[in-house]
């Protein structure tokens, strides 16, 4: 069996320390979260940056100092978001691929996210595709509900992702498809042959559709921008919390 890969989510955009206080928000806290992730047995990170007030950035000079603080520590591969938060113009949110990490998300269609609207039109998921794949960057599919497969599927088809595509099922968003096993079976099925997956379980969904995925050969996203309980009522910790327990349960699976 491949080995499992655990991506962990440390700050994300629409959480704040209001929320769980133990949020890493600055550089500094986000590189100390980053490695202990590692140590826990996570080998990618996906980042969000935060300005000097706690605010989601996507500042270019911002994802460069924490990228640098992480690679200073241990090899995780780096995962930007192009997503940022809710509202933020396309353009910001692809300025730091000039930094050329290794991953990059790629929200393939526009949702209800919570009580917003997260938009991704299509000539925007073209032109983001377009820049990841002139610069050498692995796209990661960000699908919240089935159109936004279908069309990350026809990306795939098309050309503009190269294949194998590497897929994240977001499972339980507010208005996007829950984490019910039936969706995850459904959307397993409908991906490229030799594509490989994710799953990131939002809140109680977590620890849901992780065992689902582990055992059926794909992979587990976790951390703060997902999970900020570690079960009902009690704050999480620390992310590195949240991925020893999907390495613990794999071990044990
Ligand atoms: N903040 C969410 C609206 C991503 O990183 O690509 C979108 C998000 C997705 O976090
Ligand atoms: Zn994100």
């Amino acid at each position: 069996m491949e080995k499992l890969i655990i991506t962990a989510a440390i700050t994300g955009a629409e959480t704040t320390k209001a929320m769980n206080s133990n949020l890493p928000c600055s550089p500094a806290e986000q590189a100390e979260a980053a490695f202990r992730c590692w140590q826990a047995g996570a080998s990618v990170v996906h980042l969000h940056v935060r300005d000097e007030a706690g605010k989601p950035s996507q500042s270019l000079e911002l994802f460069r100092e924490v990228s640098d603080l992480i690679r200073a520590r241990c090899d995780l591969i780096l995962q930007y978001s192009t997503g940022g938060a809710v509202g933020t113009p396309v353009a910001e949110r692809a300025a730091p691929l000039k930094l050329k990490p290794e991953m990059a998300s790629l929200n393939v269609g526009s949702i209800n996210f919570g009580d917003e609207v997260f938009e991704n039109l299509p000539k925007d998921v073209e032109s983001l595709a377009r820049s990841m794949a002139d610069l050498g960057i692995k796209p990661e599919i960000e699908v919240y509900d089935l159109g936004m497969l279908e069309h990350g599927v026809a990306l795939v088809k098309s050309g503009l992702i190269k294949s194998p595509a590497h897929f994240q099922f977001v499972l339980g968003t507010k208005y996007g498809i829950s984490g019910a096993p039936e969706n995850f079976f459904h959307m397993k099925s409908k991906i490229p042959e030799g594509s490989t997956f994710a799953v990131a379980g939002i809140g109680r969904f977590q620890l849901q559709v992780a065992p689902l995925a582990i055992v059926s050969g794909g992979h587990v996203r976790v951390g703060f921008e997902d999970n900020l309980y570690f079960s009902k009522g009690v704050p999480a910790e620390s992310n590195a919390q949240l991925v020893e327990r999907i390495a613990d349960l794999s071990r044990l699976l």
